[in-house]
């Protein structure tokens, strides 16, 4: 007897661990339509064999909790630019099968722009897009695809095409563009038609393996919670109600994309070019002269307008002329001249794995409040550069070494207070051997265009290398300067 066994793909995980209360329940709401389209997206990547190198772009929505249930490659990308990370993970790993999953508040509202570039790239991503006419998570808002007449929490007497416009088509607005190469509205309100969803949704990932190019499928869903139907009703009200709206169907299914996606690697210049474009010939870089004692997970901070974030930038560029890797991430204040910002740079041998500083084990302060918010976040071990000037008080930390500068005194004597954070910066890479002098006096003019600047920074340098000589003897233990 021929025995057809049933079981859940691996490509999700055997269970799904939550606290209490819903320890018991998924996070989809019964009938949701996510919960369907996560079973057949699993299986198809099952079947294609693709577990190991297949990364999910979850949204934010619903299906945002999809990495607790996708044993796969996850991340979570912020509202709507799920199509922008995908094509930077497209571009970096080759091998990569990347999955970009998104709502209709998702890709047709806040991200709107980055679905249609993306597909007007052609990017060799699989989009799956989950239309529900709503915006499921924050309560059952009007979305772009609510359709004409429904109600939502805000059109409560129905959507109205002359106070909110009409409902948008989103495969045919793709469907307008050169490059994708795979485009089908499909519908869950039926077993027959969820079939059909299951067809398309892998025949776009299969386009993926082959390095085809662009692929989107658009599901239409039913989300019951926000229509306030039961399940049943809700898959009859998507038949009756979206699918004459949106019809289900292929819009396009090309053999192959309008270019190919080799000729697309070809034309990236690499990263020697780049540093030519620069300025930073290969005779001036020092790569691999550097060996840190350890990744340096760097913080700078100070009122915006003292260089914090510039000298950031000069740091991560002095990084990436000493062959290292590096990221430079900004946060500024409310306002942009005279609030507080701040910057966090990693250098590192090895890929750098998200550029965020929580724990620095090098900070940089160019004033008091900077100081107050920042010290107790440096690991114990780590080093404090402080621009004594502006934060007159000391290092309170004794696990940490302090090294206390008046900057902005020397760098007004020096003719320019512009340069305070300069000085820091040339302590800090004689102290940590992170970055040369030599590096850094070939990247100032690089990156400042300014003759009159370029000297005074160049002065910087000469002054923190003193300042250096004279407070820091070479084996010097203490925990405070
Ligand atoms: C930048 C930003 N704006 C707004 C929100 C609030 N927000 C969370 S989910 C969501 C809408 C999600 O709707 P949809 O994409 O249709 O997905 P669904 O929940 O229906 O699956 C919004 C606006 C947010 N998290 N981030
Ligand atoms: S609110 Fe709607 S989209 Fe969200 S889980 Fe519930 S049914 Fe699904």
């Amino acid at each position: 007897m021929h025995t057809i066994k049933h079981q859940k793909a691996r490509s999700l995980y055997p269970t799904f661990d939550r606290k209490a209360p819903g320890a018991d329940v998924s996070h989809y709401c019964p009938g949701c339509g996510h919960g369907t389209v996560h079973n057949l997206i699993a299986e198809a990547i099952d079947d294609l064999g693709i577990q190991d190198r297949t990364i999910f772009c979850s949204p934010v929505g619903c299906s945002v909790f999809a990495y607790y249930y996708f044993d796969v490659g996850n991340i979570q990308c912020a509202h709507g630019r799920a199509p922008a990370v995908a094509s930077a993970i497209r571009r970096t790993h080759e091998e990569a099968i990347v999955i970009s999953y998104q709502g209709d508040g998702d890709l047709a509202g806040i991200g709107m722009s980055q679905i249609v570039h993306a597909a007007n790239r052609g990017e060799n991503i699989t989009v799956f897009f989950i239309n529900n006419a709503i915006y499921g998570m924050t309560g059952g808002q009007m979305a772009p695809t609510t359709i004409l007449g429904q109600n939502t929490v805000t059109t409560p007497a129905g959507r109205l095409a002359a106070n909110e416009g009409f409902p948008v088509g989103v495969a045919e607005i793709i469907n307008s563009l050169q490059a994708p190469v795979f485009v089908e509205r499909v519908s869950l309100a039926g077993p027959v038609k969820v079939m059909k969803a299951r067809m398309a949704i892998r025949k776009a990932l299969r386009n993926q393996v082959e390095k085809k190019g662009f692929s989107l499928v658009e599901i239409l869903s039913p989300c019951p919670v926000n229509w306030k139907m039961t399940a049943v009703e809700s898959r009859r009200w998507l038949e009756n109600n979206l699918e004459p709206v949106f019809p289900v169907g292929n819009l396009r299914d090309l053999p192959k994309g309008p270019f190919d996606q080799v000729d697309k690697k070809k034309a990236r210049i690499s990263d020697r070019k780049i540093l030519e474009i620069l300025g930073v010939g290969e005779e001036e870089v020092h790569t691999g002269t550097v060996r840190l004692k350890e990744e340096q997970n760097f913080k700078i901070a100070g009122f915006g307008g003292q260089g914090v974030l510039s000298t950031g930038i000069l740091l991560a560029n002095c990084a990436i002329a000493e062959g290292l890797k590096t990221t430079w991430l900004p946060s500024y204040g409310a306002e942009m001249r005279g609030g507080t910002a701040n910057a966090s740079i990693n250098i590192s041998h090895e890929t750098i794995g998200s550029p965020i500083v929580s724990f620095p084990n090098a900070l940089m302060v160019m004033n008091l409040p900077s100081l107050d918010a920042f010290e107790d976040t440096v690991r114990p071990g780590g080093a404090i550069y402080v621009n004594s000037s502006l934060a007159p008080r000391k290092v309170r930390r004794e696990d940490v070494t302090a090294y206390h500068i008046p900057a902005s005194d020397i760098a007004n004597d020096l003719g320019g207070i512009q340069c305070a954070s300069v000085i820091l910066l040339t302590v800090y890479a004689l102290v940590s051997g992170a970055i040369t002098i030599e590096t850094l006096q070939k990247v100032i003019p690089l990156a400042i265009k300014r003759k009159n600047l370029v000297d005074l920074n160049m002065r910087a340098i000469e002054v923190g290398i003193a300042w250096h000589r004279e407070n820091c003897p070479k084996e010097e233990k203490t925990t405070e300067v």
